[in-house]
């Protein structure tokens, strides 16, 4: 009880302001600076998610068709150099087909681990498996791959699996934490990786840009997220989408752009945009075949394979951590 409860004046019940969610915290601090920045990890709640699921199938995303096409031409080789008895760890489940074509290829495969911020879905994932696979240990890990997170104990080789070119979302010194960190944790294994390459900024450009507007609605979907969760008022109509390929930093970079002077509320704050001001939602990095391989063996790993498709669009690289 306060002292002015005591002495029996009116005290008007104030709520202490909640605290923002991570969610929150990034858009509010991402909003203060002068070039507006959120995370893209932030596009991927339910509806995010089921938007990804859809531009993987566009016929401009080449992308994931490609590292499938790759996988499934290699994967004889991939599970001879991978070897057997692997434990697998898949950072963010991803695509249960990739997955579900390496398992099947590899010899006695001991455990799958997939590792994932969203612990709902990567239950769903880790019960479909067990319903296909009863004699495969499954153990999900919730945790932010992004950052320092626990594996279980035990003598198992690791494999690593992150396909997809998520690596692409880092910003180089991200990137390359990420390595390191998996190096050491992949010690005495390795990891399997799809890197989106470096090509003719014309494809690129589409592959961002699809005619059926599903990458729009991808990235309007951080603005239709922070309206839900976040008290935001953000007007749809006056934010447009903006993906373009920027060689010099070998990077698509995608915004949302304010098509007019105006204030959004979020969190209980303001938000000031002037007209033609962005958001800067996503990075996405693109690499040659050398620059990668470089990148890992800064990291601690041996580049040991890559494959690549005859268009060379896509690669997958086998990466060796040393004992
Ligand atoms: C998940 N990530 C690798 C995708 C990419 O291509 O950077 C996300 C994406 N953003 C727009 N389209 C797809």
């Amino acid at each position: 009880m306060t002292d002015l409860a005591f002495r029996g004046d009116v005290v008007p019940l104030r709520k202490p302001a909640p605290e923002p969610s991570e969610f929150g915290a990034a858009m509010l601090a991402g909003l203060d600076r002068a070039n507006k920045w959120v995370s893209a990890k932030f596009f991927y709640d339910t509806a995010g998610s089921q938007l990804f699921d859809r531009i993987t199938e566009l016929p401009e995303y080449y992308p994931t068709r490609t590292e499938m096409g790759l996988l499934q031409t290699h994967v004889q080789e991939i599970a001879r150099l991978i070897g057997p008895d692997a434990t697998l760890i898949e950072f963010g489940a991803g695509s249960s087909r990739k997955v579900a074509l390496l398992l099947d290829a590899l010899e006695r495969p001991r455990a799958y681990e997939p590792v994932d911020i969203s612990g709902e879905y990567l239950h769903e994932v880790a019960k479909k498996l067990r319903e296909t696979r009863p004699a495969l240990a499954v153990h999900p890990i919730v945790a932010d791959f992004t950052k320092p997170f626990a594996l279980p104990g035990g003598d198992a080789r690791r494999i690593g699996f992150f396909p997809g070119s998520t690596i692409g979302n880092f910003d180089r010194a991200d990137a390359l934490a990420f390595l390191r960190r998996a190096a050491r944790m992949l010690k005495g294994g390795g990891l399997l990786i799809g890197v989106d390459l470096v090509k003719d900024p014309a494809r690129l450009h589409a592959a961002y840009n699809d005619a059926a507007g599903v990458t729009e609605a991808f990235n309007k979907n951080l603005l239709v997220r922070a309206n839900r969760e976040l008290e935001a008022d953000f007007d749809l109509d006056a934010f447009a989408h903006y993906a373009f390929y920027n060689p010099s930093m070998r990077r698509i970079e995608m915004h949302l752009v304010s098509l007019t002077t105006q204030c959004v509320s979020l969190c209980g704050r303001r938000i000031f945009f002037a007209e033609g001001e962005t958001i800067h939602t996503e990075s996405s990095y693109k690499y040659t075949v050398e620059g990668f391989a470089a990148l890992a063996e800064e990291a601690g790993f041996v580049s040991r394979k890559v494959w690549c498709d005859a268009g060379g669009l896509f690669s997958v690289h086998w990466l060796e951590a040393g004992a």
